[in-house]
């Protein structure tokens, strides 16, 4: 029997992207079925703290077990920004579009597009929590392309690719993008732990 596992995220994309890579695993579940009014805090200084934030939010709260995920876009010539401050890069309230558009409008002129994107999964189990981090480097194309994804993924072309990740299907994306590879990690612990309980 799987167990149950909560996504300590209220951003419904990163659910959809979570789930299809964790479900022959967990029997995953959103926050919809929890008692959840407010806004999850996140207040850290980096992607590690606002994670561990997240996590500790809902573990503290419901006790269960649950995997909560912070990201960021860092672009080199902007000296990693947005990065921590992705969600809120245009101010509040959080707003994609507005987002995309200030990188853009910061960018105007400046030859060097280069930028990663980083995700920092924390999961809570057992009374413990793990973190793991995934990154993809790319560059910032100079107008949004695509339609698909969240965020920005218009305006975000992993290196070796010839598309932006809102023109490609949510499973190309999962193949290569930063949240995967945290994922994998992820995945890959939980199997350890699997073996040692199994031997
Ligand atoms: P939760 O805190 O509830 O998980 P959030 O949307 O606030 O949801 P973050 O704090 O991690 O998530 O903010 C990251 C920002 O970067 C946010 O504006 C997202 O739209 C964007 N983002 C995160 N992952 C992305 C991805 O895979 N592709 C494009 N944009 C992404």
């Amino acid at each position: 029997m799987r167990p149950i596992l909560y996504l300590a995220t209220q951003n419904k994309h990163k659910v959809e992207e979570l789930s299809s890579l964790l479900q022959d695993h967990f029997i995953v579940r959103d926050l919809s079925t929890l008692a959840i009014t407010e806004e999850i805090p996140e207040t850290g200084a980096t992607l590690v703290e606002n994670s561990l934030q997240k996590a500790r939010f809902i573990a503290e709260k419901f006790q269960v077990s649950c995997l909560a995920d912070d990201s960021g876009l860092e672009v080199e010539a902007l000296a990693g920004a947005p990065g921590v401050n992705s969600a809120r890069y245009a101010g509040e309230p959080k707003n994609d579009q507005a987002n995309l558009e200030l990188l853009l409008k910061n960018l105007v002129g400046i030859a060097n597009r280069r930028a990663r994107f980083v995700t920092v999964l924390t999961y809570f189990h057992d009374g413990a929590f793990h973190s793991f981090e995934g990154e993809i480097q790319g560059e910032i194309v100079e107008a949004p392309r695509g339609s698909q994804g969240f965020g920005y993924d218009p305006i975000f072309k992993p290196e070796n690719q010839d598309r932006t990740f809102a023109e490609m299907t949510l499973s190309e994306k999962n193949q290569i993008a930063h949240r995967a590879r945290a994922l994998e990690k992820f995945i890959n612990f939980i199997d350890e732990i699997q073996k040692c309980a199994d031997e």
